[in-house]
């Protein structure tokens, strides 16, 4: 029986994954290191301890499965403006080129300039969005670019139909008023009772915050939160959705806080499965 999973002429239809770095971890509230992430994640997919291969029988190494733009040029890391349109312009770029972004943080700030550009190309986007914080202040510690902001500037920009949380488990009063604001979808993680496909009509952006994990899975992050998901919920989850993905991101790896290469394995884990969700539909 041929390997199911693997149609050469179904895989760049809808374009090729492609793999974007954005190194930038200057929106952090609390600590650097996010910024080592991308070359991070490409080590560790390379990593012998695992291979190539998506649990659904996809090898990430096959022509047209996954491809990589390397990562954004961004001269002044200080210059936030000029960072935002450096990833919003490579995004674009991306998507020009006819690939599906599939943008590597940095941290979650980098997630409102590649969210502009694949809504800007996707009228009616939905973007699914996995973390243990709903990252929708106004503006924190005096920054409306903050990575504790990102889904409040999307979502006021009011080119993205849905936003859909999962895994939130920090929800203050005033990011339980911007949640009513923008009639964001959220799914606590106080009433999680297992992996759930999540169906949206239309094409949708995935944002996975890698401290959507419980701090068990993973230490290479920069705000660990208790009573989080697993790895095998995520994946899981990944492999249910019931949509077209169109982008992506994976943000928040935090290289220097850990103390081993493992959460740079759990990150290039779900890259692995994100490029099998992409390929899907
Ligand atoms: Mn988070």
């Amino acid at each position: 029986m041929a390997a199911r999973g693997l149609d050469p002429a179904a895989v760049t239809a809808r374009g090729t994954p492609t793999l974007l770095g954005a190194p930038y971890d200057l929106a952090s509230s609390h600590l650097r290191g996010p910024a080592l992430a991308p070359a991070a994640i490409r080590a560790a997919l390379a990593n012998p301890s695992s291979n190539t291969w998506t649990e659904d029988l996809l090898d990430i190494t096959a022509p047209g499965v996954l491809a990589d733009a390397g990562d954004v040029s961004l001269p002044d890391p200080t210059d936030g403006p000029a960072v935002r349109a450096a990833i919003e312009a490579g995004v674009a770029a991306v998507i020009e080129r006819g690939g599906r972004p599939l943008t590597l943080g940095g941290d979650h700030s980098i997630s409102y300039p590649a969210i502009r550009a694949v809504a800007e190309r996707h009228p009616g986007l939905t973007v699914v969005h996995f973390d243990a914080h709903s990252d929708l202040y106004d503006e924190f510690e005096g920054d409306r670019y903050s990575h504790a902001c990102p889904f409040s500037r999307v979502m006021e920009e009011g080119r993205v139909a849905r936003l859909i949380q999962v895994g939130i488990r920090t929800i203050s009063a005033h990011q339980r008023a911007q949640i009513d604001r923008f009639g964001v979808e959220v799914h606590e993680m106080r009433h999680w009772s297992g992996p759930f496909a999540i169906a949206a009509a239309g094409p949708v952006y995935l944002s996975l915050d890698l401290d959507v994990l419980d701090p068990g899975f993973i230490t290479g992050i920069s705000h660990p939160e208790p009573g989080g998901l697993s790895v095998r919920d995520v994946v899981t989850m990944l492999q249910r959705l019931e949509a077209t993905l169109v982008g992506a991101d994976v943000v928040e790896l935090n290289p220097r806080e850990d103390s081993s290469p493992r959460s740079g394995l759990v990150a290039a884990k779900m890259v692995k499965e994100l490029v099998a969700a992409f390929h899907r539909r």
